[in-house]
């Protein structure tokens, strides 16, 4: 009884665990069913995902020109990249640019030069033949740190450049529109003459599209650069006294970017020469100074005929002299940085500074520190400019 009680229990046992091992199976089974299902489920949800963003992302390129894909993407913008837009970068200053206008500038670095002359007044009335005064307002040479490279013109603004500007403009220098006009130069008679019918178009002698620009006052070179900075969006200026110089030098110490001897500057500057002397020997008019050697310019040249300084610029000792942004001041006695002049003119009156020589100067104006200056409004047929553009937007 026991036995089968037992056997009995036993056959129930057995049967109680196949219908649990059955039962486990069938929940086993509905559970892997269920998760299988579960699984593609989800993954058919990614991939109809995938497929939507894909769409999404292509439908701007594959079909730009719809309207409605236009909109589209416009309502579903790509997700945004985190990379700054590249007008938001800083511009990689290079050696040389050219600008909207067909204007070539170098980069000048920043530096430290000795600002004014290194030779004595005494010692420079000896070698021109003049007085100790002639060079008072080149002392005291003093040090000066540029701290920001910059770009200087190659050249001086040519009449084709300002051509541009005044038909952009229709602008009138100041020589057109005050009735007094400008000076012009005779080459027949070696005269220079104050007329109403000489401008910057006008000036006595032949000038090409590649000639400096000259019979513009500071005020009309002040005008062109304000025109170029706005249609560039850049800032371009006169360069200051010192930038000039610092150019000029070009990490030089002598009078002349090639050395001392002046009758060496038909190699690098047009200024009044033996072929402008030989030329005026039929005028009326003699000439005493300027260099015995031949530049083969009597007048203005094209910009860049003559070789480029260290710094890659060119005519800064010749062709034509050049305004700066300063009113003429005296020197400080010490060091000082980017400097830009005094913040009026002189008591004398108000003076702009210009600096260099041009076709019909001399030696002595040539040198890098030799300093000139005249009234804002002043024009003359030996006067032009050069700009500065600020290398770092
Ligand atoms: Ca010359
Ligand atoms: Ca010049």
């Amino acid at each position: 009884m026991i036995g089968y009680v037992v056997e009995k229990g036993v056959s129930t046992f057995k049967l109680t665990k196949r219908i649990t091992v059955l039962a486990a199976k069938v929940a086993f089974f509905l559970f892997l069913s269920l998760f299988l299902l579960g699984l593609w489920v989800n993954s058919t949800r990614v991939r109809d995902s995938e497929s939507t963003d894909n769409r999404m992302n292509d439908a701007p390129s594959e079909e730009a020109s719809s309207p409605q894909d236009a909109t589209i993407a416009t309502d579903n913008p790509p997700v945004e990249e985190k990379s700054t837009p590249r007008a938001m970068l800083p511009e990689e200053p290079s050696g040389e640019i050219t600008n909207s206008i067909g204007m070539k500038l170098k980069l000048i670095p920043a530096g430290e030069f000795q600002m004014g002359s290194g030779l004595s007044a005494a010692e420079l009335a000896k070698q021109f033949g003049r007085d100790a005064s002639s060079f008072e307002n080149e002392y005291p040479s003093h040090p000066v740190r540029i701290t920001k490279p910059f770009y200087l013109g190659q050249h001086e603004v040519t009449v084709e450049q300002f051509r541009r500007f005044v038909s952009d403009r229709d602008y009138e220098t100041e020589a057109e529109s005050d009735g007094k006009g400008s000076y012009g130069f005779d080459l027949a008679t070696g005269e220079v003459e104050l007329n109403l019918n000489y401008t910057w178009l006008e000036t006595g002698f032949q000038q090409g599209d590649d000639h400096p620009v000259v019979n513009v006052s500071w005020n009309d070179a002040v005008a062109f650069c304000s025109w170029l900075s706005r249609k560039e969006n850049m800032e371009y200026r006169l360069p200051t006294e010192a930038e000039w110089e610092y150019s000029c030098s070009s990490n030089t110490t002598t009078l002349y970017q090639h050395g001392d001897n002046q009758d060496e500057l038909a190699l690098e500057g047009n200024v009044a020469d033996r072929t402008l002397a030989e030329i005026l020997l039929k005028s009326k008019v003699t000439m005493t100074g300027g260099i015995k050697t031949k530049d083969d310019y009597a007048t203005t040249a094209p910009v860049g005929c003559f070789r480029m300084n260290e710094f890659g610029v060119c005519d800064m000792h010749g062709n034509v002299r050049e305004w700066c942004q300063d009113w003429f001041g005296l020197y400080p006695n010490d060091s000082v940085v980017d400097p830009t002049g005094p913040k009026s003119g002189p008591v004398s009156g108000p003076i702009r500074v210009f600096r260099g020589s041009g076709w019909h100067g001399f030696a002595m104006g040539s040198r890098s520190a030799a300093r000139f200056g005249s009234s804002p409004d002043n024009r003359s047929n030996s006067i032009g400019f050069r700009v500065l553009r600020s290398s770092i937007k």
